[in-house]
């Protein structure tokens, strides 16, 4: 018999729970109402490194979902495997909007990750960064972002996509990286309607 796709034990998520690129793997998951098994790695005692775990990315970072016999590493890639498999939705097959919507994907994974995410990690573990220039590329973001929301509700396609939801972790803790989103009307408008969304779950 083939595995039940909405079954737990096919399933599994590795990750660690401070983290955003983590998060954003969750809530697309609960989103679709996907259960999935937890599975917490330790990267203080760095199971990140061990073999095992390199088996399931040799990069050695969370999170890797195994869903079936199918191994997927890196948030934005997870996000393109749940929204082509579960719900297209998510991330339609028109090529202007799937291109659109990876432009937001390339922005999670450079932008976001150099500026909101440097900062994040430099205030809560002490990382060290080029403050000034992470505040810069992230007020410069935050501004193209929040001129992009003014006439439309999401950022892609007029409906939620993975585009939003990759986005959406390190804005939502904007807080721990110490940037003001007070500034950024549309963006703090986007950030509530996504808390809206049937599923939504906290960080
Ligand atoms: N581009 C990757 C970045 C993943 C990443 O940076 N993971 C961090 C946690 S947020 C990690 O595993 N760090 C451990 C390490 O790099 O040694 C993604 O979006 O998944």
């Amino acid at each position: 018999m083939l595995p039940n796709p909405r079954s737990e034990s096919s399933r599994k998520l590795y990750g660690i729970h401070q983290s955003g690129n983590v998060y954003k793997v969750r809530l697309m998951l609960s989103l679709l109402d996907l259960p999935y098994e937890w599975i917490g790695i330790n990267l203080a005692a760095k199971e990140h490194r061990s073999p095992e775990f390199l088996q399931l990315n040799p990069i050695g970072q969370v999170p890797v979902l195994v869903d079936a016999n199918v191994n997927i590493r890196d948030s934005q890639a997870i996000l393109v495997y749940l929204a082509r498999k579960y719900d297209n939705n998510w991330l339609p097959i028109d090529a202007e909007y799937m291109a659109k919507i990876i432009q937001w994907l390339s922005i999670a994974a450079n932008e976001i990750e150099h500026s909101l995410t440097a900062l994040r990690r430099h205030f809560l573990l002490g990382a060290p960064i080029d403050r000034a220039k992470a505040e810069r590329t992230a007020k410069q973001l935050l501004q193209v972002m929040d001129q992009h929301l003014e006439n439309q509700p999401w950022l892609e396609c007029h409906h939620p996509t993975i585009a939003d939801i990759a986005c959406y972790p390190y804005i939502y803790r904007a807080v721990d990286s110490q940037i003001d989103l007070s500034p950024y009307l549309n963006i703090i408008t986007w950030l509530n309607r996504i808390q809206q969304l049937p599923g939504y779950i906290a960080m």
